[in-house]
């Protein structure tokens, strides 16, 4: 079954329109921005919320980036597979991926020849999840169930999911 964070954690209700931005963007590739877009899109698909991507991560709701080690929020990442991203509660609106990782941005992760290929939409629709309140899910189909391996691909939310995160939204 879905969790939320402590105290049922939420973007508040005057705000449907969430905009997202990406640290260093121009050192995003446009390939790994549509997979963000459309990671988003699965989330909005079952809600009233919207995502639009700005430029500026100053005054976006969500702020992401790829980080290396300790990158000062006091959760460094560790290199290859480990810990492969981590986001906040909502409205702190971090969604941190580990630069270490073999992200898979284009093409079939499951067949990849790198055993340490690592989908990032499986990983970034897990974490959207996280960002918008929701917490771990005992359900194994569910996107918000805390495991995912090397060439594994999740990314279609599950009952559960959906059930969980219209409670918020
Ligand atoms: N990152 C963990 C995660 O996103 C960070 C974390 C641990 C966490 N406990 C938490 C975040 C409690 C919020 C609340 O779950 S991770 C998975 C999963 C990770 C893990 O890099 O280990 C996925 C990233 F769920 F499969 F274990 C993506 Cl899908
Ligand atoms: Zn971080
Ligand atoms: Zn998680």
């Amino acid at each position: 079954h879905y969790s939320f964070f402590p105290g049922q954690q939420r973007w508040p209700s005057d705000r449907w329109n969430l905009t997202y931005a990406f640290y260093r963007q121009e050192s995003i590739p446009d390939t790994a921005k549509a997979v963000f877009s459309r990671a988003f899109q699965r989330w909005a698909a079952v809600t009233l919320l919207t995502f639009s991507e700005t430029t500026s991560t100053a005054t976006a709701d969500i702020k992401i980036g790829f980080f290396v080690g300790d990158h000062n929020d006091g959760e460094p990442f560790d290199g290859v597979l480990g810990t492969l991203a981590h986001a906040f509660s909502p409205t702190a609106g971090m969604l941190h991926l580990d630069g270490d990782e073999e992200w898979v941005i284009e093409g079939d992760v499951t067949t990849s020849t790198i055993s340490t290929a690592v989908d990032l939409e499986s990983v970034v629709v897990h974490e959207i999840g996280h960002v918008l309140g929701l917490g771990h899910s005992s359900v194994e189909n569910s996107i918000m169930f805390p495991t995912i391996s090397s060439r594994m691909r999740k990314v279609d939310l599950a009952a559960d999911d959906i059930q969980g995160i219209q409670v918020l939204y």
